[in-house]
């Protein structure tokens, strides 16, 4: 398929913004090495059963299980490094607040790779696998303060350490969903990229962007059920398109 186009439209439109929401998923990493959920061979929801991995009930059943499963996760996110696409997104960040715009990423990822790649303004919808909390008082620790010698983590005040994510049937992080509405209420522009869009409340964020009049873009590898809402979509790996588009944006500015 030729990107040339949307990739021109996006540019343009990134351009002329003034308040950009940029949704991510497990798309986005997966050129870091790290596997995505619903891919049909290579997914974790392919081999592991979500529930009886992410879920409030399955660590009740088996917190021995769950903890290593997150231990694994976690290893494997700090292992790898961000990839052209989060990069891009970081300097696309430092351009549009040169010029006193604003970017936000909502991310559904809790790899904690757009922070290092260097963007600031990051909303972690799903939460964070480098912190994790007691069950009883929701007192959190960093990964550095916490042991793995011991499964499941006894915490300090007579609970367990879960990981400070968000599971299915959990609700997202109040202060989380405060930041993420009031940047798509005020956008005009909204991206989706490297995500299924089948995760709720995530995938209805299109549709408060949609209503505050933003424009919409996907990119994905794959077509996903917003592919026919969106203004503009542009298929291909994130980790190559990004790079594109922040490209043409630099040579706007030269020209
Ligand atoms: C590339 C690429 C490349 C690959 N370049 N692209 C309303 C209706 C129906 C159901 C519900 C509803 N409201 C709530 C629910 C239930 C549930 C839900 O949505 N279920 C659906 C599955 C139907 N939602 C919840 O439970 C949420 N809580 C909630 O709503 O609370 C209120 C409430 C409570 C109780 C009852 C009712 C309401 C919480 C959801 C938490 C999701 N948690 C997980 C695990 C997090 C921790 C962990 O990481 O282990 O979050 S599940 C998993 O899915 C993870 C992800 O963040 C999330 C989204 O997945 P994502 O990122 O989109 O990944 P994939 O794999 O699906 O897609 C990857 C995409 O990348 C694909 O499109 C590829 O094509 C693409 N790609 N390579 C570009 N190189």
């Amino acid at each position: 398929m030729d990107q040339h186009e949307p990739i021109q439209r996006i540019t343009s439109w990134l351009n002329d913004a003034r308040s950009v929401v940029v949704l991510t998923g497990a798309g986005i990493s997966a050129e870091s090495g790290l596997a995505t959920f619903r891919d049909p061979e290579e997914g974790l929801w392919a081999k592991y059963d979500p529930m009886e991995l992410a879920t409030i009930d399955a660590f009740n059943r088996d917190p021995e299980l769950v903890t290593r499963w997150y231990h694994w996760r976690f290893t494997k996110a700090r292992e790898v490094e961000p990839n052209p696409g989060h990069h891009a997104l970081a300097r696309l960040e430092q351009r549009l607040l040169e010029r006193d715009r604003s970017v936000t990423i909502v991310t559904q990822n809790v790899d904690g790779l757009h922070q290092r790649a260097g963007s600031k303004r990051v909303v972690e919808i799903h939460g964070t696998i480098l912190r994790w909390r007691c069950t009883k008082t929701g007192a959190e620790k960093s990964l550095e303060d916490l042991s793995f010698e011991v499964l499941p983590i006894p915490s300090d005040h007579g609970g367990l350490m879960r990981p400070c994510v968000v599971w299915f049937g959990e609700m997202l992080p109040e202060h989380a969903l405060a930041d993420t509405f009031s940047a798509l209420e005020h956008c005009d522009l909204f991206l989706s990229i490297g995500t299924s869009a089948t995760v709720q409340p995530a995938a209805s964020f299109i549709e408060v962007a949609r209503a505050a009049g933003a424009k919409t873009v996907e990119i994905n590898r794959d077509p996903t059920p917003i592919t026919d809402l969106v203004d503009c979509a542009a298929h291909g790996p994130s980790g190559t398109l990004l790079p594109a588009i922040i490209d043409q944006l630099r040579q706007l500015d030269d020209s």
